[in-house]
């Protein structure tokens, strides 16, 4: 008797645990916004206007998962967080996702409790400094204080680059980015380190952003990507898919402009993708427009790509890495079949 109720307790454990630990879709459509994590204000990224609008290349990533999940680009809510609280404020629940220019590494998709679920953004890391210094390359930073903020990759990379170059240096530290940013203005560090596109970000906050240049070094690898909570497969899916689903709408030319009559295009691809044929949205726990959704209301990977960080934006950075893998990048988004 005991065994067959320890076996029927432990059958019912096993069918139930999928959608006992499957919540967060069903959480985001309950409460009908989505939360999602962002800087605290970094150009092109994440950034709120004067109306408190928020724009950006990670905050797309989260208005097309609202998009997909309830055809609704405007119902998120962002969470302004430091570098130092990013991850906690994803542990504890208070995120859906955590979408702020964070790196993809091994001990955060691991012992943080963390997946990764993609790359949204190909970064490495690189130095801001004044014009005035006359430094041509990090090689000649010798003796320099650096500026960096606590609690990201970019404190660890200093050390080894330094090390590894037998340079000295100081380092100043910080735990939010403004402090780190006046800090370096005000003159008390010759450097500011940081991912290459922040400091094009962070230079258009200075006073005269021209008096300063990024240096041509680029030291390190930074993958940024959405960040999703360990334990919630379909979750982690819908995250991943969203971002793959922006690429793979540029690859095949679909954009905001030309979706709704991408819906009568012949190609199997296409239809596919925008949910014509097949029911791959359905597989997600979505549904099948899920893409048009996304496209309709974002745009595509490129578009979003050039509208926040490109050639349509302030900060004006070349697609570089980020162009797709058949124009000379390395983005790629698996397919969509
Ligand atoms: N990609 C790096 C660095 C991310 C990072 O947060 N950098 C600082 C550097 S300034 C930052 O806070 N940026 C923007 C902000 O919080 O407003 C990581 O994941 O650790």
């Amino acid at each position: 008797m005991k065994i067959r109720i320890a076996g029927t307790f432990a059958l019912a454990f096993l069918v139930t645990m999928p959608s006992a630990f499957a919540q967060t879709l069903k959480a985001v459509k309950d409460r009908g916004s989505l939360s999602c994590g962002v800087s605290q204000g970094l150009p092109g990224f994440s950034s709120p206007d004067d109306k408190g609008v928020w724009t950006g290349l990670d905050v797309d990533v989260c208005r097309a998962i609202a998009a997909a999940v309830l055809d609704d680009p405007m119902k998120v809510k962002f969470v302004p967080l430091s570098a130092k609280d990013r991850f906690t404020a994803l542990q504890s629940g208070e995120l859906d996702v955590l979408s702020r220019n964070t790196t993809w590494t091994l001990s955060r998709d691991t012992s943080l409790g963390l997946n990764f679920t993609g790359v949204s953004y190909y970064d490495g890391q690189g130095f801001l400094v004044r014009r005035s210094l006359k430094v041509n390359s990090a090689r000649d930073l010798g003796g320099a204080s650096i500026c960096v903020q606590t609690g990201t990759t970019n404190e660890q990379n200093v050390a080894d680059y330094f090390k590894a170059n037998n340079l000295k240096y100081e380092v100043i530290a910080f735990s939010t980015a403004d402090e780190t940013l006046k800090t370096y203005e005000a003159g008390r560090c010759d450097v500011f380190t940081s991912d290459v596109s922040q400091l094009y970000a962070q230079r258009l906050k200075l006073a005269a952003p021209n008096d300063h240049i990024v240096l041509p070094d680029v030291i390190s690898k930074e993958p940024l990507g959405p960040v999703v909570r360990h334990g919630d497969d379909q979750w982690f899916d819908i995250v991943k898919w969203t971002l793959y689903a922006m690429i793979n709408a540029e690859e095949l030319g679909v954009t905001k402009a030309n979706v709704d009559s991408m819906l009568k295009s012949p190609a199997p691809e296409i239809k596919r993708l925008l949910g014509v044929e097949g029911n791959l949205g359905e597989q997600l726990g979505l549904t099948k427009d899920w893409v048009v959704r996304i496209i309709r209301h974002v745009g595509n990977y490129g578009e979003s790509f050039e509208r926040n960080v490109g050639s349509g934006s302030p900060l004006a950075i070349d697609r570089g890495l980020n162009r797709l893998w058949n124009k000379g990048g390395i983005q790629y988004g698996p397919p969509i079949r």
